[in-house]
């Protein structure tokens, strides 16, 4: 397969060893390009992942890459000392060749490249139930990794981004500006955002109260954003490290519930298959009760369900005020699909309202 121009001039500023054979689009997420390369040495092969980073999004990408660069050296440090695998069990970035973290080319594109971690793989929906657990155990330990890291250094790579008040206001503007006259035909879901305003500041209020702690958080918690070890089937490794900053707890467990514990995919148009499956929710809460290792505070853990339903109702909010503002945010594969992902994540926001005396009794289970 010829490699397109673009990817190639990008891929020649990094050190990879080999000869570039090939170079596809890989993955599932919604904000980068990544690209899987492969270079071919003597008789062996070895890959790569390269990403173009999106600057429309990450305004920053240099703070980006340094928060990243400085979690990356902490995670391998400690990793290093319990005897783990350092080239699989933390991201290892690919410097430029002028010994950056990041390349950026004549358009002022933000490039960077990973080790691609072999032998493993990342979801898109539960297959093995166990691997949802997995997961949960593997983000409750990131956390614990993250515990001493000097928060202060971390930049804030995308401002008020679990700030759910300052998005509902965010959502309110995109409904007043109407920049696509989208918003007569969805009326029933921006209603279902305006009735649930006092839900928004529930757990800001309590940060700022001082009774839940900041914490230094991944705030992308998909479970997409874990590697499985194909073999053992343990998750080796957290990825996605864009979004690391000062955060909390319940928030990270609640945006995994809500991309993990679905019965459906994100962007299903049928919203009968779609509810939160109250058994791998509590898979998770056992991982994750488990992973951080009695971290977490009483308060954190009374309130991790209704973490999840915030973070369920922040995502669909910011779905649908993307689908207002003409899709710029989250990459469309198709027509209409920001508007189905906002419509499954508000069934699950309902689903989990009617659940939450169960989903509580859940965590007082294992906390
Ligand atoms: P996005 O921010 O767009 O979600 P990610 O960093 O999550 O980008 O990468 C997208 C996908 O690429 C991941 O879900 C995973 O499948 C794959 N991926 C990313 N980094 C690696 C890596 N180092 N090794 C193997 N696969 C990777
Ligand atoms: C984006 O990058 P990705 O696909 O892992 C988004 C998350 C959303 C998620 C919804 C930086 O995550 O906040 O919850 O889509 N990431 C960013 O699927 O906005
Ligand atoms: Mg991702």
């Amino acid at each position: 397969m010829a490699v397109n121009e673009r990817i190639k001039s990008a891929a020649e500023k990094f050190c990879f060893s080999g000869t570039l054979l090939d170079a596809v689009p890989f993955g599932n997420g919604h904000i980068n390009d990544t690209y899987r390369l492969t270079f071919s040495e003597g008789e062996k092969t070895k890959q790569y992942i390269l990403q173009r980073l999106n600057k429309n999004i990450f305004k920053q990408p240099i703070e980006v890459m340094e928060n990243i660069s400085g979690v990356t050296s902490w995670i391998r440090k400690k990793v290093q000392e319990k005897g783990g695998d350092v080239e699989r069990e933390v991201l290892n970035i690919i410097p430029s060749h002028e010994g950056k973290p990041y390349y950026v080319d004549s358009d002022g594109e933000f490039w960077r490249a990973y080790a691609f971690i072999e032998g493993a793989s990342s979801f898109d929906a539960v297959e093995k139930e166990e691997d949802f657990y997995q997961s949960a155990v593997a983000f409750g330990r990131f956390q614990g990794l993250l515990a001493d890291y000097p928060a202060d250094t971390l930049h804030e790579t995308i401002k008020d981004f679990h700030n759910t008040p300052e998005r509902f206001r965010a959502f309110q503007a995109a409904v007043k500006a109407d920049a696509c006259g989208r918003a007569e035909q969805v009326k029933k879901e921006i209603q279902f955002v305006l009735d649930r305003e006092p839900l928004t500041h529930v757990l800001c209020d309590l940060q700022e109260e001082g009774k839940l702690p900041l914490r230094v958080t991944h705030n992308d918690t998909k479970l997409n954003n874990i590697m499985i070890d194909n073999a053992t089937r343990k998750a080796i490794c957290v990825i996605d490290l864009d979004t690391v900053m000062p955060g909390l707890s319940v928030n990270d467990f609640g945006d995994s519930i809500r991309f993990g514990a679905s019965t459906g995919a994100e962007d299903e148009k049928d919203l009968d298959k779609i509810s939160c499956d109250l058994h791998l929710y509590e898979l998770y809460v056992k991982g994750y009760i488990e992973g951080c290792e009695g971290a977490l505070t009483e308060m954190e853990l009374e309130m991790l369900p209704m973490g999840a339903i915030l973070m369920t109702f922040e995502c669909g909010m910011r779905f649908l005020a993307d689908y207002l503002e003409g899709d710029h945010y989250f990459k469309t594969h198709r027509e209409g699909q920001n508007l189905d992902r906002c419509r499954t994540q508000f069934k699950l926001v309902k689903d989990m309202e009617e659940k939450l005396p169960q989903m509580k009794a859940i965590v007082e289970k294992y906390k």
